[in-house]
């Protein structure tokens, strides 16, 4: 990549900090443009070697410039890709991220009018038989796929939509006026609130008539690549899991506490179906896991325990409904040791967190959210001594660079914003802003591989996502605001080794390519943190 210059490849807001990675050695660098004028000149400062990408880099850092355009860095015979400067420069990359979610609904059309060439038939819609009894059938059409595959999971697909609902609620001024163009357009919610409402709907169908919650519906193996109305093999519903009852109770009372202001009926029954999920887990408190069964080879979304996942439940609960004794029960599992500061699949203390400190219900110098702005800013303290040592200003260690990146980059950037948003009585946490900043800049473009991991948002944004739809559609063009998955310093494919040699340092281990799910696929929970982030710095 000696000849690129990495930059947000969609742009930076006037007033940001703005600062590109050049990866040879620069004196001096310009910008430069459409018309080719060189409009600013500096000086580049060497940052040195950094070990995530095998780079020794130079930052230029432009940051003065604040006129509205669109430009280009150049250094030497290299320029970087087009970007904006201006007010408006993220808004077309939020609107995308967010719209991603109808290209990602089951279970209905997406016509033209809507979705513009990437339309499809309704898919999904037969009646799911349970796995191991399939006399027992139900309806459970409707919400958004998981990712590139066809499978609805309850886990992933409720941390998705609280990640999304928890965007609205700090940060409303940046999704509460979106105009989506989605068929709810007009109905008097925020468009924003009716897509997630699209996934709420559907994961109170997985809810059986005792409250426990089965753990996904999806065929038995992973679909061909074909479109989603061509998958016609049969629905299973597989078995209960305590993580996706507890998930469901938690995102449904979360539901409940943001739409009872828009339509109080649907608020009531939100919190109706989180009440009878709760009752089933305060009777059943045993950890009931989940492995597919055999001849199943769908997502397993397994996990090693559920406190973390009752405790989410408890703490929405309270927080909607200020009863102490879900706050009792939520303090009980405090006492367990899972991550506090968590907000991604597989991990969601920091969900529960949240959930407390945003419920209106905390005293003054209360103790216990004390403890969790301090384990915030604490956590944020640790990444931001991550970002400082990377020549990219990526919050990632080695490890991070696994199966889904992108996700880990995105949390961090998350936990930068929260302590932003909600730690500043701490005193001096604004700093943490401008790192959440830098950990989109890294999504949009400056990182060792010079690509935007959002499609349809840059000059060399990725193109070829492992994307079900987008491979079978036949169209050239990518399906818009998708998050890949990104660097993998272990992919799992046997063909990987053919894009990404043996021995690629991790935040260069990524190649655009359909066929390697363990680094370019996209799922709905990798593009719920990116809304966070970008939400957060548009507010
Ligand atoms: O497309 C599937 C993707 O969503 C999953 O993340 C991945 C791992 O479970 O599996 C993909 O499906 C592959 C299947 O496991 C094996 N045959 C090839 C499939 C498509 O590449
Ligand atoms: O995102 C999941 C990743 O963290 C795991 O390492 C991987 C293997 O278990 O599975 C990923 O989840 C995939 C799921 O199984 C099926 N849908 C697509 C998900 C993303 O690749
Ligand atoms: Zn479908």
């Amino acid at each position: 990549m000696a000849d690129m210059i990495h930059v947000n490849q969609v742009g930076y807001l006037p007033e940001s900090e703005k600062i590109a990675i050049i990866p040879f050695p620069a004196e001096t660098f310009k910008v430069i443009d459409v018309n080719g004028n060189a409009v600013f000149e500096g000086k580049c400062m060497k940052f040195g070697f950094d070990d995530n990408s095998g780079d020794t880099v130079w930052k230029a850092d432009f940051s003065e410039l604040q006129t509205d355009g669109e430009y280009r860095i150049v250094a030497g015979e290299a320029s970087s890709p087009l970007f904006k400067i201006g007010r408006n420069a993220l808004d077309k990359t939020l609107r995308d991220l967010v719209r991603a979610y109808y290209y990602f609904r089951c279970g209905c059309m997406l016509d033209s009018q809507h979705a513009g060439k990437f339309t499809h038939g309704a898919c999904h819609t037969s009646v799911a038989s349970e796995w191991f009894d399939h006399s027992v059938k139900k309806d459970v059409s409707g919400g958004w796929h998981d990712a590139g595959d066809y499978g609805r999971y309850v886990t992933p697909g409720a941390c998705a939509a609280a990640q999304l609902l928890y965007a609205y609620i700090l940060y409303p001024n940046a999704l509460g006026k979106l105009n989506l163009n989605i068929p709810e357009s007009g109905n008097g919610m925020p468009d924003f609130l009716s897509e997630v409402k699209y996934e709420l709907d559907w994961l109170m169908k997985m809810q059986k008539a005792d409250g426990s919650v089965y753990h996904k519906v999806s065929t038995a193996q992973h679909a061909r690549f074909v479109m989603p109305e061509n998958d016609l093999n049969p629905l299973y519903l597989l078995p209960v899991s305590s993580m996706a009852t507890a998930d469901l109770a938690a995102v449904c009372v979360l539901g409940y506490r943001v739409y009872k202001e828009f339509d109080s009926e649907y608020a009531e029954k939100l919190l109706d179906t989180a009440k009878l999920s709760l009752e089933w887990l305060d009777e059943n408190p045993q950890f009931i896991g989940f492995r597919n069964p055999e001849g199943c080879g769908t997502g397993g979304y397994g996990e090693g325990g559920d406190k973390d996942n009752r405790f989410w439940a408890y703490s929405e609960m309270f927080a909607a409904t200020g009863d102490a004794k879900y706050l009792e029960k939520a303090k009980e599992l405090l006492v367990y040791d899972f991550p506090r500061t968590e907000f991604g699949i597989g991990s969601i203390g920091g969900l529960g967190a949240l959930g407390y400190l945003t419920s209106g219900r905390v005293p003054e110098d209360d103790k216990l959210a004390e403890a969790f702005k301090s384990m915030f800013v604490s956590q944020a303290h640790r990444l931001r001594w991550l970002a400082d040592r990377s020549g990219y200003m990526a919050a990632m260690d080695e490890r991070d660079y696994g199966w889904g990146s992108n996700m880990n980059l995105m949390k961090h950037g998350m936990v930068f914003a929260v302590c932003d948003t909600l730690c500043s009585a701490e005193g001096g946490t604004h700093e943490f802003g401008v790192y959440a900043k830098r950990q989109f800049d890294v999504l949009m473009g400056v990182n060792a591989v010079g690509m935007s991991y959002v499609s349809g948002n840059g000059e060399r944004a990725i193109r070829h996502p492992h994307l079900r739809p987008a491979a079978a559609d036949g169209i050239d063009e990518c399906i818009p605001g998708m998050v890949s998955g990104g660097a993998n310093r272990r992919p799992v494919e046997e063909i990987a080794h053919r894009y990404i040699p043996k021995g690629t340092p991790p935040m260069k281990s990524f190649a655009d390519e359909a066929d390697l799910y363990s680094v370019n696929e996209v799922t709905i929970y990798w593009n719920s943190p990116a809304v966070f982030v970008a939400a957060y710095l548009l507010n």
